[in-house]
């Protein structure tokens, strides 16, 4: 046996190394790293500039990466670049969005999107290159069909979303976390099995060449942090 390797509970395990830096260099990993994510922002205006297929690739291969409940990976990724497909989901979308903007939303929730200068128009989800439709698998399907159970499947999809959007920003592109609603409509377009819900809905791409993001400020620590010494 590999000697890297141990046996524990009946199952393989190998032994974890890390790094263990020093203070100050801890530090300056978390600072540096926290520079580079704080400059991640969510936009709404997309060039048609083709990215490489590979880029996707990596980034799907970074977020089931993410932790999850029984180490289950209870989410599936779709990729639409087909420009058919795409204008069938932005038909679809805009509908629902629609309906949303002008009755569904309650006049707070739309005053509380006026500084994000949203509306029910959704070019982005064909000009955009990729869409990725991320779905979570609220139970799995074994070899004879049965039901597995899945747990945790929000939180772990959730997971796998939140490092999907810092490998996209790694890699110098950007993303919209886009939540029509209701979303079933992707699971028809797209013919997903029943096991699958639609989760989120995450066009990437480049920035289109002038593009504005809202003037936001972030939380203090102060405000969302509470320590416990
Ligand atoms: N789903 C709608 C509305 C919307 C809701 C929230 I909360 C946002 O942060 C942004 C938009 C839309 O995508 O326009």
């Amino acid at each position: 046996m590999n000697p890297e390797e141990k046996i524990i509970n009946g199952y393989p395990f190998l032994r974890y190394y890390q790094q263990p830096y020093e203070a100050d260099e801890l530090i300056k990993r978390s600072q540096d790293f926290y520079t580079f994510i704080n400059q991640r922002r969510t936009v709404r205006d997309f060039s048609s500039r083709p990215i490489p297929k590979e880029v996707i690739q990596n980034i799907l291969l970074t977020a089931s990466s993410a932790p999850s409940g029984a180490h289950k990976q209870p989410w599936t990724f779709c990729v639409v670049s087909n420009p058919e497909i795409k204008k069938q989901i932005r038909a679809a979308a805009e509908q629902e969005e629609f309906e949303s903007y002008n009755g569904r939303m309650s006049e707070e929730w739309k005053d509380d999107l006026k500084a994000l200068a949203t509306d029910w128009h959704k070019p982005f989800l064909e000009t955009a290159p990729y869409l990725i439709i991320v779905f979570k698998k609220v139970y799995d399907l074994g070899h004879q069909n049965e039901k597995r159970n899945n747990y945790y499947v929000t939180e772990s999809t959730g997971l796998a979303c939140g490092f999907l959007l810092t490998a996209i920003h790694n890699a110098g592109l950007v993303a919209l976390t886009h939540t029509p609603s209701p979303m079933n409509f992707v699971s028809k377009i797209l013919k997903r099995p029943e096991n699958e819900r639609p989760f989120l809905l995450i066009p990437v791409g480049y920035a289109a060449e002038e593009t504005y993001v809202p003037k936001l400020e972030r939380k203090s620590l102060d405000e969302f942090a509470t320590f416990y010494e």
